[in-house]
């Protein structure tokens, strides 16, 4: 049994180096070993809309590991945080899991899941967007945390905020029109 260097004192990774016939086979548990060395980048959010402030950020943080976990706020989670989303959670984790960037997306239902989400994945990097700045710096007792500028002009509230305009005068538009059609009935009457 011969240990690779820098693994000598690491009991998981026994490694058995086999000569056989001039070739060297290292069977390794090599699944252990690429898990151990994949840099893994984990962060949170509710996605509502998603948009390119959303994406930008999602491609910026799997820009600094190997893997990019993605934990997705659930509705009643949402709903404890006094936020109601228009798409639901179902269709915000199937977004989410197809983004390209994102490997994993997993359901985010507490405040207090991080520091088990971090060590369930072997996180080296907790990252958000800076509008979340020292707010989750107790974090870096177990792995390191970063926040990254936002995106400025888009965001899921002034998404939604557009909507209710278009919404409320798209009823008002709608009540002119029945009126305008009530007057041309009465003439008729
Ligand atoms: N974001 C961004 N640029 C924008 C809008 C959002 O970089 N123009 C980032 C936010 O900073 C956040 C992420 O996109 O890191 C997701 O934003 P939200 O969906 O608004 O997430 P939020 O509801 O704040 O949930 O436990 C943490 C919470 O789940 C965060």
């Amino acid at each position: 049994m011969v240990a690779l260097a820098g693994f000598e004192n690491h009991p998981v990774y026994a490694i058995r180096l086999v000569e056989a016939n001039e070739r060297v086979l290292i069977h390794a548990s090599s699944e252990r070993i690429s898990e151990s060395m994949t840099k893994v980048v984990l962060t949170y959010g509710t996605f509502d809309l998603f948009h390119v402030g959303h994406l930008r950020l999602l491609k910026r943080l799997r820009g600094l590991g190997d893997r990019l976990i993605v934990g997705v706020s659930t509705d009643e989670f949402n709903r404890s945080k006094g936020k109601q989303t228009i798409i639901g959670f179902p269709e915000r984790i199937e977004i989410l899991q197809n983004v390209g960037c994102v490997d994993l997306a997993i359901p985010e239902s507490s405040w207090d899941q991080k520091v088990e989400d971090i060590h369930t994945h072997g996180v080296s990097i907790f990252g958000m967007g800076d509008d979340w700045t020292g707010k989750f710096d107790h974090l870096s007792e177990d792995c390191e945390v970063v926040y990254l500028p936002r995106t400025e002009g888009v965001s899921s509230t002034d998404l939604k905020r557009m909507l209710k305009i278009l919404d409320r005068s798209h009823v008002a538009d709608l009540k002119k029109a029945l009126d305008l059609i009530g007057s041309i009935v009465e003439r008729f009457d």
